[in-house]
């Protein structure tokens, strides 16, 4: 059996719980067949030289981890600038926080090189090799210029634009054409697959066909969602736990009788959380039976601090907070508890559970693994409510959560409302649905599906 080469990044070693969608499921992929991955160090040379990197390898169980660090320049360049400076922004149809000005992408180039080099070295020929994410889409394009010959997939966590978007990025049309050295090319949902065939067929001239065949400038790709899941049974096992159960009664301790409405992701303009603060001040002043009564817990752990738009948006939110606090709060009653720190993986299905609501709300998402957390920690005899973003990919899915455009603050108050006053048989049966489609597109159907379809792509 061909041996699976995973390539991301950052890695983690699988037997230990990560924070981070990218990292958990690629984590237990992995776990359950072995092999390797492959990734950044997470380590900065400060005295290192660009496009050189010191490799390590160690084993974790049945999974051999390889890293490489990076210099400071290196670092700089290639994540810094290029993947989380224009390309996060970018592909979250955020060009306003895009900053083209550092022209970093000869970093990027150099460092996909640099993992290229450094990987051909450990592949055997007969591997299949599974690259992650927007830092390396042009990583396969580099192993087969260096000759290899291996079956070699791509996996976008994060969502495509349209090709007039896309089309900001310098070089846009080097970085498309490179997905086309992959044999198969996945998505997180259909839209970013109609993107992809529409920015083929203007930017690149090419066509689309049967069998999620793609094809431009000679060279062909298979394009086709894989919408990512959760692994269900081990996130129903750690809601049972013991900490998980803590969480849960500290939180009913805390708030007694009133409604919770629980947000939970990392600080990042792509999670739409200042328009959902908007939301609940609306709320607040619309249906003034929720003051006293409906208080917003918004864990929003620090994410990317080097870069300037995330410090700008951590202090928007402080900012945005404390005036709610200061026009609505009472002396026993805080509208809004907003903690920038994250929560133990192990504790997090006890705070879900204690939402009457969960808001999921981004402006743009690729799935947004945190709305499936949500729905599978809830007590099945008395659920909460899903309010989940048209524009996360989980919508495509999720059809029974109510679903809001964050964009548009009365509806999204209006929507919360809704799911404050809704009645069990509603929670019920919304609840029951989305269960079943979790169950049956969890994180090992998502693995599963890709690598079958990734084996059968030649
Ligand atoms: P993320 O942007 O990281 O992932 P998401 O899919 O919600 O977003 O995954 C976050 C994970 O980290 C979840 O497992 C969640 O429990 C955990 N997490 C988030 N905030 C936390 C906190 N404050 N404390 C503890 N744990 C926290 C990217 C894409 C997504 C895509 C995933 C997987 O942006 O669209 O769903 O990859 O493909």
């Amino acid at each position: 059996m061909s041996r699976l080469v995973v390539v991301s990044n950052r890695i983690a070693d699988p037997r230990k719980s990560a924070a981070g969608g990218l990292a958990v499921a690629v984590g237990q992929a992995l776990e359950t067949t072995g092999g390797l991955w492959f990734g950044w160090s997470g380590k900065i040379r400060e005295d290192g030289t660009p496009g050189e990197g010191e490799l390590h390898t160690s084993q974790a169980g049945k999974v051999q981890l390889a890293t490489v660090d990076l210099c400071r320049e290196d670092y700089d360049s290639y994540y810094l600038n290029h993947s989380n400076g224009v390309l996060w922004p970018v592909f979250h149809y955020r060009l306003d926080l895009a900053d083209f000005s550092t022209n970093d992408l000869s970093g990027y180039r150099r460092v996909n090189k640099l993992f290229a080099h450094k990987l051909k070295a450990l592949l055997k020929p007969d591997d299949i090799i599974w690259v992650h994410d927007y830092h390396l889409i042009p990583l396969a394009a580099e192993l087969r210029a260096m000759g290899c010959q291996q079956r070699m997939g791509f996996f976008l966590h994060i969502p495509l634009p349209p090709p007039l978007i896309m089309a900001a990025i310098p070089q846009h049309d080097w970085l498309m054409r490179s997905l086309f050295a992959y044999d198969l090319v996945g998505f997180q949902s259909q839209a970013d697959v109609t993107h992809f065939r529409h920015y083929a067929e203007t930017e690149l001239k090419g066509s689309y066909g049967p069998d999620d065949i793609v094809e431009a400038s000679g060279a062909q790709v298979r394009a086709k969602a894989f919408p990512i899941g959760i692994d269900v049974d081990e996130f129903q096992t750690l809601a049972k736990g013991k900490d998980a159960l803590e969480m849960y009664d500290q939180m009913q301790k805390t708030y007694g009788q009133r409604k919770l409405l629980v947000g939970v992701e990392r600080l990042d303009y792509s999670k739409g959380l200042r328009h959902r603060l908007y939301a609940f001040r609306q709320l607040l002043e619309s249906y003034p039976e929720n003051r006293g009564a409906t208080t917003l817990v918004q864990i929003a752990s620090p994410s990317r601090e080097s870069v300037e738009a995330y410090d700008l948006l951590r202090q928007r939110l402080e900012s945005l907070t404390g005036s709610i606090n200061g026009d609505f709060g009472e002396l026993d009653w805080t509208p809004v508890r907003y903690i920038h720190r994250s929560v133990a993986r192990k504790r997090l299905p006890g705070l879900y559970r204690s939402g009457s609501v969960g808001l999921v709300t981004p402006l743009r998402d690729g799935m947004n693994l945190v709305a499936k957390e949500y729905v599978v920690a809830q007590n099945e005899k008395d659920p909460g409510v899903l309010v989940l973003s048209r524009f996360a990919g989980a919508a495509e899915q999720l059809d029974e959560a109510l679903q809001v455009n964050p964009y548009d603050t009365a509806q999204m108050a209006e929507t919360i409302q809704r799911a404050l006053q809704m009645g069990l048989p509603e929670r019920l049966e919304r609840h029951s649905a989305l269960m079943q489609r979790m169950k049956a597109q969890d994180v090992h159907w998502w693995s599963q599906t890709y690598l079958a379809d990734l084996n059968a792509s030649r």
